[in-house]
């Protein structure tokens, strides 16, 4: 998987890059991400990238002329199917199945990251992005939702798990969407808790049972949502 993120703090990627499975899988070749700063395609000796808005109001917009020159020379890099997904609160809801569908994407794809109020709108229309958001809050920029979407498709590409489970297993994966239920490990007691009896008897088509019915308890409890709404690419 090719992974480039445009950002004006590539150093905030590093240690997330380094420090995670996702820094064990770039040494093994399976992942690639290119930071690309998008200062260096800003203009003049002060490499500037963003001015104030026309019509006034408080803070910066981002100048369309850098973030182009710096999204065409980033496409270069990539297959000619590469897409190009720009964080932002304006977009769609990252989901699941949208991660899936990036993590086989042959020609990768590219996550730029908005700051300050916002792209020069004639950016947008010229380099057609998807716009991507990752939930219904306020963040300050665009790069803690790219680690959002580097984090869920990476972690889909074979060989980037460390362990053995398939990613089929996950929540939100497939058909089956439903919560986890809930786990133990020792001690056998934690401050007067124990652990359930059935986990302990060794009987698994039995614990099985337990764990789906704890799933489905909590999913009614918590994300009704999930049972009722339907799966994407199910709507029709
Ligand atoms: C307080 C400023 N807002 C005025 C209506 C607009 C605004 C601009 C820029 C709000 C947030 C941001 C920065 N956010 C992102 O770039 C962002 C984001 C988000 O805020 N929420 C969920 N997903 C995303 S992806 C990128």
């Amino acid at each position: 998987m090719h992974v480039s993120i445009i950002t004006l703090f590539p150093e905030l990627f590093e240690p997330y890059l380094t420090a995670t499975v996702l820094g064990r899988a770039v040494q093994a070749g399976r992942l690639r991400v290119d930071l690309v700063p998008l200062r260096a395609y800003g203009e003049g000796r002060h490499q500037i990238i963003d001015d104030r808005p026309f019509g006034g109001g408080p803070g910066m917009v981002l100048m369309a002329e850098p973030v182009i020159r710096c999204v065409e020379a980033t496409r270069a890099e990539h297959g000619p199917g590469v897409r190009t997904l720009l964080l932002t609160p304006q977009g769609r809801r990252f989901d699941q199945p949208f991660a899936e569908a990036l993590a086989t994407h042959e020609d990768g794809f590219i996550l730029l990251c908005g700051r300050y109020e916002g792209i020069d709108e004639r950016a947008i229309e010229i380099l057609q992005p998807e716009e991507l958001s990752v939930g219904d809050y306020v963040l300050s920029g665009g790069e803690a939702g790219a680690m959002v979407v580097l984090d869920a498709t990476a972690r889909l590409v074979p060989g980037v798990l460390g362990d053995e489970r398939s990613p089929k297993e996950d929540s939100f994966s497939g058909a089956d969407r439903i919560l986890d239920h809930p786990h133990y490990t020792r001690p056998l007691d934690v401050r007067g808790l124990g652990v359930p009896e059935v986990l302990r008897s060794g009987n698994h088509a039995e614990i099985a049972r337990w764990r789906r019915a704890r799933a489905l308890e909590r999913t009614r409890a918590r994300r009704p949502d999930l049972l009722t709404d339907a799966p994407e690419g199910d709507q029709e």
